[in-house]
């Protein structure tokens, strides 16, 4: 209900035989402090009576220091406009929450000018002081770099395709015949890698063999991450049964030889390709399980020979396949990449290390990385820049948000040149979705496409500033509990919007991974977001959410809670299985204007 006839206060009066620090009126958009009289004592007189035009006001009281150690140290004291206006007779309004006496004085004058009012027309989020995670960790180190080498026609550019999700068009700049290792290649389609590419080695070549010893060599010796090798990939052929096959080009046999030395400290794997070649072969010879067979000879005649040629424990393995239904070899290797680097490029704090979230990002063949990728980097918002700075201050919820998904949304790295996932639309559709996990009483209000975010009437909280208190070292949950006092129940906002949004996300995912290196439409999000907005799984999540009693301070509930959430598949589900597997390619390459269902 929107409240047609202003209220006009001509005094606050606020009086606790507690230990009060001061106390704040708080707007949607506007605050100031109410001045101190006496001990425990605040009035603040208005002689141009305020107009609030709006659903609710707030008053942040803070307490003293030694009686916070019994209480929260700030807590939000929502008043309802309609209560004091249902008894529009009285000359003032009283009533008693958390121990403290608080009069609103009422003024009968028609003429007020000093109008307080929620935003007609806001303007869109200001996220220019808020700095993401993302943000800070890509400074560091923006690509992750990999050294692919195998000899021409191995099958590189099929995987780094199919790894890093890009186009095979777009491939053709990665030509062998004319590799120069040092050469930085970066796809239009996926910005986050930079591949260099090294043919094999020839007998006899000894230019090629020198050049690429010392491009990792000199890479080690980079100062910065970011210029660092992150990994390297070391491409075979497996060599066709009972033909007598050398194993490795000869070349490449020295080099691996000499690799425990050379690949020290670069993540390194050995990947044999064309899996399915090997398959073909073992059927041929009608072996009663070609798949063990298949695996048994790679065993024997490829990774036990190389690890016992170069002596090194610290090369991986892997065989891999471009053919349909064999994707689980690049799974592997990337996860194999994704773990080494992990190790490799860790930091001595636990923060994630930007070379692993960054690998994160650049591959496009593990969703369940990108969602483990996002809790380190949300775990990074809430437990360090959110806590320790005051990066949130001022800011409102929906500002807070607005950070919160480009953090998420960067992780996932999607082929979206239009931006569409940062647009004000798509965060205008997750705002919305949100709603359902706020429990009723704290009815944040629909916000659908049509509407703008912060119309007037709208959801109250989503502008009050959170006003973080500015002490260094609070982890989330303190912080939260502090918020949740002022503002009851934002975490479930927060908490609804980051597990909708991963999974929005992670259906989008599964519906473009075979032609990840499409550009991604409005078509393509609008189904993925109806997918989830109509299952049973956002019901059932946001329950969870509605029920989860936020009340003890100092464990990680909140997070745990996410973490929990998060890691359900929503492919998982057969419901929205089953409305992803009735979706059409050509459905996914429209790309009109935005309109969801959920919207209308
Ligand atoms: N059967 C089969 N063929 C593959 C596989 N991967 C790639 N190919 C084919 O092998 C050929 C060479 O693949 P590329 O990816 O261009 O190989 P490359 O190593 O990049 O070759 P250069 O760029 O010349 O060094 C192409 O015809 C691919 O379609 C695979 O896993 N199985
Ligand atoms: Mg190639």
């Amino acid at each position: 209900m929107s409240v047609t006839q202003p209220l006009r206060i001509s005094y606050i009066e606020l009086q606790s035989a507690k230990n009060i620090e001061c106390i704040e009126l708080i707007f949607p958009d506007s605050r100031r402090s109410i001045r101190q009289q006496g001990k425990n004592h605040f009035r603040e007189e208005f002689p141009q009576p305020l107009a609030v035009q709006g659903e609710a006001f707030s008053f942040l009281v803070h307490w003293k220091k030694w009686y916070s150690w019994l209480k929260p140290a700030v807590e939000n004291v929502r008043i309802d406009v309609r209560d004091i206006l249902s008894n529009s007779q009285a000359q003032k309004f009283q009533t008693m929450r958390v121990k403290l006496d608080i009069t609103v004085g009422l003024s009968p004058s028609s003429t007020s000018v000093d109008v307080v009012r929620a935003q007609d027309n806001p303007a869109p989020p200001n996220t220019d002081g808020l700095r993401s995670t993302t943000g800070e960790l890509l400074g560091q180190c923006p690509r992750f770099r990999i050294l692919v080498m195998g000899q021409s026609g191995i099958g590189k550019s099929t995987l780094i395709n199919r790894a890093f999700g890009i186009e095979q068009a777009s491939a053709e700049h990665f030509v062998p015949g004319e590799a120069d290792v040092e050469k930085e290649l970066i796809s239009p389609q996926n910005n986050r890698f930079v591949l260099h590419d090294s043919k094999g080695f020839e007998p006899g070549d000894d230019v090629n063999y020198d050049n690429v010893r010392r491009f990792i060599e000199n890479r080690k010796n980079r100062e910065h991450v970011k210029d660092q090798l992150h990994a390297v990939w070391l491409c075979f052929r497996i060599p066709a049964p009972d033909h007598g096959e050398r194993l490795l080009e000869q070349g490449m046999e020295t080099f691996l030889k000499e690799g425990t030395d050379i690949f020290r400290n670069i993540p390194a794997i050995v990947v044999f390709t064309k899996y399915d070649e090997l398959l073909g072969g073992m059927k041929m010879q009608k072996k009663a399980d070609p798949d063990t067979a298949a695996k048994e000879y790679l065993q024997e005649h490829c990774f036990d020979p190389i690890a016992e040629f170069t002596g090194s424990t610290d090369l991986s393995f892997v065989a891999v396949s471009s053919k349909p239904g064999l994707g689980q070899g690049h799974k592997q290797l990337i996860d194999l990449t994704h773990q080494k680097v992990t190790e490799r490029f860790r930091l001595q704090t636990d923060s994630p290390s930007p070379v692993s979230v960054v690998t994160v990002m650049a591959q496009r063949t593990l969703p369940n990385l990108k969602i483990e990728g996002s809790i380190d980097v949300g775990r990074q918002r809430y437990w360090r820049t959110l806590t320790s700075s005051a990066n949130f201050k001022d800011h409102t919820i929906i500002e807070c948000l607005a950070v919160i998904h480009t953090d998420i949304v960067c992780v996932w790295n999607f082929n979206d040149p239009f931006q569409y996932l940062y647009s004000d639309e798509f965060r205008r559709l997750m705002v919305g979705t949100t709603d359902a996990a706020t429990p009723a009483s704290q009815n944040l209000g629909r916000v659908d496409s049509t509407n703008a975010i912060c119309e007037a009437g709208s959801p109250l909280m989503l502008l009050v500033p959170l006003i973080l208190p500015l002490e260094a070292g609070l982890g989330f949950v303190q912080w939260a509990h502090k918020i949740y006092q002022r503002l009851p129940k934002v975490h479930h906002k927060f908490m609804a919007y980051i597990v909708d949004l991963v999974h929005v996300l992670e259906i989008l995912f599964a519906l473009t991974a075979n032609n990840n290196e499409k550009k991604l439409t409005r078509g393509a999000i609008t189904l993925a977001f109806n997918a989830y907005y109509y299952s049973e799984m956002r019901l059932n999540a946001h329950q969870r959410i509605k029920r989860f009693d936020f009340k003890v301070p100092g464990r990680d509930t909140v997070l745990e809670k996410i973490i929990s959430l998060v890691r359900m598949s929503p492919v998982a589900d057969s419901d929205i299985s089953r409305v992803l597997a009735s979706i059409r390619p050509a459905d996914l390459e429209r790309d009109e204007e935005w309109r969801t269902n959920a919207s209308n």
